[in-house]
């Protein structure tokens, strides 16, 4: 149905406000939203266009996803042929052709190592997935007791149960009563770091914690340590120097699995592929989402190793048995394998990650040339993402950010703001001066907030 914004049926309400009032936003302030709604109603490249014909910056890549620009022909033309060729095939017991290319493709483009995917329809219902492989790994294993999940504060792992339990941003959590047990690692978000240019000096130490919960617990009990290899959604931050392969070293030593979420890293947003990649640690698992079809259609996969794949294969029960009681509707749908295919074309024809590690040192300038800003208190990077940290007004933390995204929305920039931070991963396929411009929307915004 085409919503016309020039008709109401509710006077006294503009006619966008009206329309929208049915729509239940996720993540949002639905209340002040629907005061004055925000409309996007097309893109090209790194703009969007909103219903009132304003050109806005994307400085988010959409939600992280549309890393290679939006509304690529190639994407698109692959999606409509797909669609009138095999709209849908059964993921349980069949495949389609492009479900094993897209398989093979990503086990190319992915680390050496990881070899067996199975897809998902989205980043939380990778890391769902990827909890669930893990634990019935062990049970595979003849150790169902090995199913301890540890996290990490601060991180973010999607919205459903598995994901909000290893996750640990409060109020994702708090409302929603009694979770999934699971420890966490502290965050390495340390006072000492703050301005850093990439990836921070201090804080290896805070890897030795997953020692000592091992001690408490016994790793006889843990299953899984998931990690972002960066935090994305906390605010991008990024590990020090080290930490990864410290948690990578004490996973071997315990025999304890070790899960990359990668849904925010993966496909080139470091300047390296993958995070494993960038941090040279290498994951018995990696959850994928996002850039994975830029964001396009729904996608997510999750990328195990050889290890992982043949317990589950070398099972005594009869062959006709399913191994990994677990899947969804949409896993491989056709039509996201179409999309994801055109999406790693252009990924790899591009050269998208050597052009965001081209990138980077511009975008690390230009957001560390934000410092000394009035109400900036740090200011964190890692390719072609950063966030800049705003001092928070008594007991509102989130006013102020709101307050200058939406300033920066009115003239321009979408720049995305959570909790106390303001945060920034632009399309790889932006122009150096189009990355000025942004920066000097977004100082200008902050300086104008009380
Ligand atoms: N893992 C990680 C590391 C993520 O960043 C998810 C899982 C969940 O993916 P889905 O597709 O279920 O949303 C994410 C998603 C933000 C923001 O601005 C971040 C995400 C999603 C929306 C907004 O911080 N991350
Ligand atoms: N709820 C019901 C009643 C279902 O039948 C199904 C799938 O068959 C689901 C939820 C899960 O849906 P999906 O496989 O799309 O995740």
């Amino acid at each position: 149905m085409a919503i016309n914004y020039e008709q109401t049926a509710f006077p006294e309400m503009s006619t966008a406000q009206a329309n929208v009032e049915p729509y239940w936003l996720p993540f949002s302030s639905n209340r002040q939203f629907k005061d004055n709604p925000r409309v996007i109603v097309s893109a090209e490249g790194c703009y969007y266009r909103d219903s009132d014909g304003r050109k806005i910056f994307d400085s988010l890549s959409g939600l992280w996803c549309s890393a290679f620009g939006h509304n690529r022909p190639e994407i698109a033309e692959a999606v409509n042929r797909q669609l009138l060729e095999l709209d849908y095939a059964p993921a349980f017991q069949f495949v389609h052709p492009l479900v094993i290319e897209f398989a093979n493709r990503i086990k190319e483009i992915t680390p050496s190592g990881l070899d067996h995917v199975f897809f998902t329809t989205s980043g939380s219902e990778s890391v769902e997935t990827a909890l669930k492989m893990a634990r019935s790994y062990w049970y595979q294993k003849g150790k169902p007791e090995k199913a301890r999940l540890i996290g990490r504060v601060k991180g973010y792992h999607g919205a459903n149960f598995g994901g909000i339990s290893v996750g640990k941003i409060e109020p994702n959590r708090l409302p929603y009563g009694e979770l999934i047990s699971a420890d966490h690692l502290p965050h390495t978000l340390l006072p000492e770091n703050a301005f850093s240019r990439g990836i921070p000096e201090h804080g290896i130490e805070l890897a030795d914690v997953l020692e000592d919960l091992i001690s408490e617990h016994g790793a006889s009990s843990i299953a899984a340590v998931i990690v972002e290899p960066f935090a994305g959604s906390a605010g991008v931050i990024v590990p020090p120097h080290g930490y990864l392969q410290r948690l990578r070293e004490s996973c071997n030593k315990h025999d304890i699995l070790l899960i990359f979420d990668e849904v925010i890293s993966g496909f080139g947003r470091t300047g390296d592929a993958f995070g494993a990649e960038h941090f040279g640690v290498l994951p018995d698992i990696m959850c994928l989402a996002k850039a994975l079809t830029n964001g396009a259609i729904p996608m997510g996969a999750v990328v195990a190793n050889k290890k992982i794949y043949e317990a589950f294969m070398e099972t005594d029960t009869p062959e006709y048995m399913v191994e990994f009681t677990h899947g969804y509707t949409c896993s491989g749908h056709p039509v996201a394998c179409a999309a994801g295919l055109a999406a790693m074309d252009i990924f790899e024809q591009e050269k998208l990650t050597d052009r965001a590690r081209e990138l980077a040192p511009h975008f690390e300038d230009l957001i560390h040339g934000l410092r000394g800003t009035k109400h900036v208190t740090d200011i964190r990077n890692i390719g072609l993402a950063g966030a800049v940290q705003i001092a928070p007004l008594l007991n509102e933390p989130i006013r102020r950010p709101s307050e200058i995204a939406l300033a920066c929305w009115n003239k321009g920039l979408y720049i995305r703001w959570a909790g106390d931070t303001l945060c920034m991963a632009p399309p790889f396929v932006c122009e150096k001066e189009q990355l000025d411009e942004a920066f000097n929307i977004l100082s200008d915004c902050i300086g104008e907030v009380d």
